[in-house]
């Protein structure tokens, strides 16, 4: 039988390199997109483990580059579109807000009209995000699909347009096209400038008398941490949904940056507070102060189930780096 086409946008990325396992060991040919980077021997690291197999590409596309993506879906002509390409940092969006919108609202728009015209039958899949929703929170402080998005951020702003983007051309054009809401979800494979990957990084580096403080930003917002492995899965499920649909994908628990310090140090045997400093650098012009996400409606519809909790995440990222700092 023909195996299922799937190309990956941003396959070089935390959550493109596990949506790659999961769907070559669902037996898809997986067409990743990748950029152009100076240092080509880490541009791939995510995936290295991974490029033995045949069933996966990589081809340089770039979602600023029209002709680039044009080419590829021509070629490829994929039954599936995953968009999980973007400059994904939030405070780095207020450095720089012009490449961010660019890449994370007009790049769908440019994948959306170039799927349109070489391959209007595929699914597409964008990733969108808890960050749409802002300072928004209903009263029983969840946030879930019908909440109303107040994004405090330019990352936030351009997810906002590119989530209603997938809506409008499902609706206008008939296009099978789905978002993912997903809520904060890490891994050994997170960028190590999140807050999650830092404060365990940095906790290990301190533990092995490597450094000796932990420089954050504010440690009072709260966010709902889940592990990519699981929400990488729940993109999967909602791509092969009866029909195209939008989906919050969180664990229902909140924690503060202050009560992750204390887990992650406490997992380490030391007090996080004799080794936190704050440093102005890392404080956002406007902070989302926080997020819980209702995950009902995924778990109902689709029966997902994350199989990763808060402290299984965070031994697993633990453990990763106790490996590298032997
Ligand atoms: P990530 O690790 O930062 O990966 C982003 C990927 O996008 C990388 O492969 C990057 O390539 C690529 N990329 C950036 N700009 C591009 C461009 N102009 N053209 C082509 N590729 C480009 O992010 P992630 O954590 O895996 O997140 C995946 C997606 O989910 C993103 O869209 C993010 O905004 C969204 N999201 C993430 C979370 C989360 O908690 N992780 C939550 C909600 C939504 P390089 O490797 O070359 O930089
Ligand atoms: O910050 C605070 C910071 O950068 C979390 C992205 O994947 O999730 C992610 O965005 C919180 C914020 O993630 C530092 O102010 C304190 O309140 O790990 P983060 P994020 O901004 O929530 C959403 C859902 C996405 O869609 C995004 O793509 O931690 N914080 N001190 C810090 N954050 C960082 N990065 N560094 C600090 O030193």
């Amino acid at each position: 039988m023909k195996k299922r086409k799937a190309v990956i946008t941003g396959i070089t990325g935390q959550d493109g390199s596990y949506l790659a396992e999961h769907l070559l060991e669902m037996d898809y040919e997986v067409y990743g997109f990748i950029r152009r980077n100076s240092v080509a021997e880490h541009q791939e690291s995510r995936i290295d483990h991974l490029m033995k197999n045949n069933s996966i590409h990589t081809e340089y596309c770039d979602l600023l580059d029209v002709s680039s993506i044009d080419r590829m879906l021509r070629t490829i002509k994929p039954d599936e579109i995953y968009n999980i390409a973007a400059q994904s940092h939030v405070r780095i969006s207020f450095d720089i807000p012009q490449f961010t919108v660019q890449t994370n609202a007009l790049g769908l728009l440019n994948v959306l009209e170039s799927m349109r015209q070489h391959c209007p039958k595929a699914r597409v899949y964008q990733a969108s995000s808890s960050e749409m929703f802002g300072s928004s929170v209903d009263e029983d402080g969840f946030q879930r699909e019908t909440t109303p998005m107040h994004p405090t951020s330019p990352y936030g702003c351009a997810k906002v347009f590119g989530y209603n983007l997938m809506r409008n051309y499902r609706h206008a054009y008939k296009l099978w096209t789905c978002n993912g809401i997903l809520f904060n979800h890490e891994s050994p494979r997170r960028g190590s400038n999140f807050v999650t990957n830092k404060v365990v990084k940095t906790a290990v580096q301190i533990k092995r008398g490597i450094v000796d403080k932990l420089e954050l930003g504010n440690m009072d917002s709260y966010r709902d941490w889940g592990h990519s492995k699981d929400y990488t899965k729940a993109m999967i499920m909602i791509m092969q949904h009866t029909e195209p649909d939008d989906f919050v994908v969180a664990t229902g628990e909140t924690r503060s940056i202050r009560d992750l310090c204390h887990s992650v140090f406490s997992k380490l045997d030391m007090d996080y507070q004799d080794y936190v400093v704050q440093n102005e650098k890392y404080i956002r012009p406007h902070e989302l102060k926080y997020l819980k996400g209702d995950p009902t409606k995924i778990r109902k519809v689709l029966g997902w189930k994350p199989e990763y909790d808060f402290d299984s995440l965070m031994d697993e990222m633990i453990e990763h780096w106790l490996n590298i700092y032997k």
